[in-house]
């Protein structure tokens, strides 16, 4: 009880060194920022920083040092403006072994990489809230695979990778009873686990699927790093409450003086699965995948899971005690150094990889945590940085010997050297920084130019806009001694992690358009001539073309009340930067966004008698205005016979004008 109000005490004291610091604000700001983030019209950002969206479910794209935003990617949330989750051509992705869920909360990113360093192909996000790590691909800057986690709960952390992204993986930071068995809270101690799940990548397509899952103590995973260089084989997770509650966990999860930095050993855990050392145990969950070719996804739910249990896997977890309810786990350039951010603690200790591994030859222990051995802190420990800050979450590298922790008590970044554990330099942030990034700053080779801070908190720093402000992120010039700041920018949703790379690296390897004589849709309509409308009892299939500036077909008659209507709308054209929309009017399913040589389907059910109009929604050219048609829906068992065409359908002989 104690600790939690001398917590409560620190804010106080911060708050007020806060609205300081807000008095001044404007001043930190000195001359050349401007000009260093300054991005001609016309002319390029020297990065892409992929940011995550928090409670949004989604990813966005932003281009460093100008702070623009460029994209929103779809990922774990529906999004009507280009209507992923909607049309039926990625209804799957959304697909759970729960049914659809469409929504998520996403935290981290990390981009592939090769030999511990980026390598441009494809970039994993988690999902906290139900577990899934998702797959983007970065040539498309879609959305191309979803794989849920079974027997897990707040996927946290989670999608970090190997070093040549052998594997992503995905650790609970909510324990929970392996296959969902029906227990009592209270028999947490017996009955609730965490996991660490291993997910295997295929080293040409990316295909993600679930390798093995080791199976630890109920306890709170929170972030993980795996290793580099020397450090190769292993992975560092962080956790907290390994005092087990259940309740209250503000308070009964902060008793402990240390909790643990949980290292796996992942190529020992690899032999383990391949002879046979775990067992397989009934799961279900889902497995979704987007097809380039047919432009479809398909989702399989999976049926068991390996799972691996350190009792009969020797030397493949130990546990390294980490003061106080560690956060961030963060692998430094080398591989040498291993970084636990204790939310609560006044230091932060630096692990040295090396003596790890001379703890383990020398069997350096200081007893058992569920049969795991836990290594003496002395003995694994390089040294510690002292009075940093408060509230240390996260660091990252800038590859010259130092590291950036982000302080979010004390909202601030902190510089400090990795050789001596010296504090270097501080630059304030606001407010109330998460994670903090640098290019690469989590693998082997940093460009250590900018941080940027993503802040929890903007209060003054934006035109009001009611009761929720923005979140936002800060850029910072790192290139010199002292951190300079050069940029506040707003972010989407709430902004966890991000990842950035340089824009060469991604940009020349981007997809114009589908090659519409690849295209594998089942309801493509490969031209103009082979439009149709065919019904099947109650269901009709329209098959439409676009391409400036008209809809084929765009007069359609015949459909009545209580009929599902499925547009599928291919864009004809073979043109970059040529998409064209499609909505009804009355639709619930929001609007399609179909990119050129693409087929994409809408599913509108007749409520009620009436003309519908349909048009593009995109501004396609300057007759795109004119890009419309008109659907005509009859009362069910009325004997209006089906017809659809463009320019075709003739005029009604017996209509007069005006009174028809
Ligand atoms: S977290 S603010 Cu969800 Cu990565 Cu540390
Ligand atoms: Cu097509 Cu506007």
């Amino acid at each position: 009880m104690n600790k939690f109000l001398i917590t409560l005490g620190s804010l106080a004291v911060i708050a007020t060194a806060q609205s300081c610091k807000m008095k001044n604000a404007d001043s930190v700001v000195s001359g050349d920022a401007a000009a260093k983030v300054y991005v001609a019209p016309g002319k390029y950002d020297e990065f892409y920083n992929f940011v995550s969206g928090g409670f949004s479910g989604n990813v966005t794209v932003y281009g460093l040092p100008s702070g623009r935003l460029l994209k929103t990617i779809p990922v774990f949330s529906v999004y009507p403006e280009n209507g992923y989750g909607y049309s039926e051509e990625t209804k799957p992705m959304l697909n759970t072994s729960n049914g659809p869920v469409a929504w998520d909360d996403q935290h981290h990113l990390e981009l592939s990489q090769t030999d511990g360093k980026q390598d441009g192909r494809w970039l994993f996000a988690n999902a906290n809230n139900t577990p899934r790590v998702a797959r983007i691909d970065l040539t498309t800057f879609r959305t191309a695979q979803i794989l849920q986690i079974p027997n897990s709960a707040g996927n946290h952390s989670s999608p970090f990778t190997t070093e040549n992204t052998e594997y992503v993986v995905a650790g609970t930071r909510f324990s929970v009873p392996l296959g969902d068995t029906d227990v009592p809270i209270s028999s947490f101690k017996k009955n609730f686990r965490s996991t660490a799940s291993f997910i295997k990548v295929d080293k040409t397509t990316g295909k993600m699927s679930m390798a093995f899952q080791i199976v630890l103590p109920g306890m709170n995973l929170d972030l993980s790093h795996a290793g580099k260089g020397p450090s190769h084989d292993w992975f560092f997770f962080s956790c907290y409450n390994t005092e087990q509650a259940y309740t209250m966990l503000e308070v009964n999860a902060s008793q402990k003086d240390k909790d643990f930095i949980v290292a796996v050993n992942w190529k020992k855990a690899e032999e383990y699965a391949n002879s046979g050392k775990g067992h397989k145990m009934p799961a279900s969950y889902a497995h979704n995948t987007y097809d380039e070719t047919a432009h479809t996804a398909k989702s399989v739910i999976e049926k068991e899971v390996l799972v691996l249990d350190p009792k009969d896997c020797p030397d493949m977890v130990y546990m390294i005690p980490c003061p106080k309810s560690p956060h961030g786990a963060d692998v430094d350039p080398t591989g040498e150094y291993i970084v636990g951010s204790g939310k609560l603690a006044a230091l932060i200790p630096v692990f040295s990889f090396e003596k790890i591994t001379k703890a383990i030859q020398d069997k350096q222990f200081e007893g058992n945590f569920y049969d795991i051995p836990v290594i003496k802190y002395e003995a694994a420990l390089h040294g510690e940085v002292k009075k940093p800050g408060l509230g240390p979450l996260h660091t990252e590298f800038d590859g010259r010997g130092n590291a950036y922790t982000s302080m979010f008590l004390s909202s601030e970044v902190v510089k400090w050297r990795l050789s001596d554990l010296q504090v270097l330099d501080r630059a304030p942030t606001y407010y109330s920084v998460g994670h903090l990034m640098i290019p690469g700053g989590d693998t082997k080779n940093p460009a250590g130019k900018y941080l940027v801070a993503y802040n929890k908190i903007t209060k003054d720093r934006y035109l009001p806009t009611g009761p929720e402000l923005c979140q936002s992120a800060q850029l910072y010039d790192i290139s010199g001694d002292k951190m300079q700041l050069l940029l506040d920018f707003p972010t989407a949703g709430e902004p966890h992690y991000g990842q950035a790379c340089p824009a060469a690296l991604i940009k020349d390897k981007q997809v114009k358009f589908y090659d519409i004589t690849k295209n594998k849709n089942e309801f493509l309509t490969l031209g103009e001539k082979k439009a149709n409308v065919i019904r099947k009892g109650n269901r009709v299939d329209v098959y439409m073309t676009a391409i400036r500036s008209h809809l084929v077909p765009d007069n359609i008659e015949g459909v009545y009340v209580g009929d599902d209507v499925y547009f599928h709308v291919t864009n004809l054209e073979q043109d970059w930067d040529i998409p064209h929309g499609f909505a009804v009017k009355n639709s619930s399913a929001v609007d399609l966004l179909i990119m050129p040589g693409e087929t994409q389907t809408i599913k509108f059910t007749a409520q009620k008698q009436g003309i519908y109009p349909f048009y593009c929604t995109d501004f396609c050219s300057a007759l795109h205005q004119e890009m419309s048609g008109y659907l005509r829906v009859s009362p069910t068992g009325s004997n209006v016979p089906l017809k659809f065409g463009t320019n075709v359908i003739a005029p009604d002989p017996t209509a007069v004008a005006g009174t028809k």
